[in-house]
């Protein structure tokens, strides 16, 4: 039996239950059992958290965002930015988002398990999403304060976190080109999570939220944008977060923006549904999408052959909340599956196509129930 000691990751701050997370390296995973009997949206207290390095202890009375370059009007330079303080920040009009964060490696692992494929990364199962309150202020606002040229195309956000190096190579610290349009559109820059000061793991004193987009460009810890009239690149959006691999370009696909569409299960990976043989259970699960709203969820309980649709019961634009009874007919072993489709037409297919990195796997997942 799993005792309810915490677990570590090195340079995460918060408490990391055994019966919440599952570590993960320099990361936290959350168990999705963690989500069962909960509203909209996930406690911070387990909240994933995915860090390249470690948390930063940041002391928000010298914090400044710093924004510069040719992007912004007179071209400040990153010597002499535009600054604004906490304080400032917290005194600007400010509005509360709720989205997911979600690891463009979530599902990671189900390439190696239901594909039989080898991929390399983090292997994580459906925990590296969570949907969270985010009060801030629209990086918009942010931008026209400092002076935003009609000529910015690109933004580079930058976070206080230490460099991160991966197999000897030093990559500079945690940093991805945002396209100007993206920014403009539905960016925050969150204070807040959960109607809380933003905690140390998730951001601390400020974060990007970029809503429906791969978790890598939500960069935590924000500590300065370089706004420039012409295309940015970083290791972030050249290297990783693209696809590689058979049938990509060498250098890769395009930079990842939005997420797909998943579903998750409320339970244990695998479950034991302890005397419910002949006894109706209920299902509980969730489903979201980064290219629309979810308007139709399915579920089989006999690995694949019969669906039926399960009952929508909350959907906030962050995910759907969903269940269905269930009667497991005899003790045994069953699979259980979800298939989420959004407004978009986009449905959870049956396999995914392969990419090195493993990123993005949205095929349907085969959840292993043992019933007795
Ligand atoms: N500065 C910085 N920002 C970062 C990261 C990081 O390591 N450093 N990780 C990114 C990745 S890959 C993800 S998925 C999200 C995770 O956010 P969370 O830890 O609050 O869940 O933060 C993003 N922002
Ligand atoms: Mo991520």
């Amino acid at each position: 039996m799993r005792n309810d000691a915490d677990d570590t990751a090195p340079g995460i701050v918060k408490p990391l239950p055994a019966r919440l997370f599952i570590p993960r390296d320099t990361n936290a995973e959350m168990r999705w059992e963690g989500m069962a009997g909960q509203g909209r949206l996930t406690p911070t207290d387990r909240f994933f958290v995915r860090n390249h390095v470690v948390t930063p202890r940041i002391d928000e009375r010298t914090w400044r965002l710093r924004l510069w370059g040719t992007g912004l009007d007179g071209s400040p330079t990153e010597d002499d930015p535009f600054e604004l303080t906490y304080e400032q920040l917290l005194n600007m009009r400010a509005r509360t988002v709720t989205t997911a964060i979600e690891c463009t490696g979530t599902g990671r692992s189900f390439f190696e398990t239901q594909q039989n494929e080898r991929v390399t990364g983090t292997p994580w199962t459906l925990g590296g999403i969570g949907v969270a309150a985010w009060r801030g202020v629209p990086l918009a606002d942010v931008l026209r304060r400092a002076g935003l040229s009609p000529a910015a195309v690109d933004l580079l956000p930058r976070g206080l976190d230490p460099d991160y190096v991966d197999e000897g190579v030093n990559m500079g610290r945690v940093r991805r080109p945002l396209p100007i349009a993206k920014a403009l559109d539905d960016v925050l820059v969150a204070y807040e999570m959960n109607g809380e000061t933003l905690p140390p793991d998730h951001g601390f004193p400020a974060r990007l939220v970029v809503p429906h987009w791969v978790g890598i460009a939500s960069i935590k810890w924000l500590g300065d944008i370089q706004v420039a009239d012409h295309e940015l690149t970083s290791p972030w959006n050249t290297r990783y977060y693209r696809m590689f691999g058979p049938g990509f370009p060498p250098e890769g696909g395009e930079p990842l923006t939005t997420m797909n569409v998943k579903s998750a299960f409320e339970l244990p990976l695998p479950a034991t549904l302890d005397g419910a043989a002949g006894h109706e259970v209920t299902l509980t699960g969730r489903s979201w999408s980064g290219t629309g709203r979810v308007v139709r969820v399915e579920v089989s309980t006999d690995g694949g052959e019969n669906w039926q649709p399960a009952q929508l019961n909350d959907s906030s634009d962050a995910w759907v909340l969903w269940s269905l009874p269930w009667r497991p007919p005899a003790p045994g072993k069953y699979e259980l599956l979800a298939r989420a489709t959004d407004d978009t037409g986009h449905t959870q297919p049956g396999t995914e196509p392969h990419n090195d990195n493993g990123y993005l796997f949205g095929a349907v997942v085969r959840h292993p129930v043992t019933v007795t």
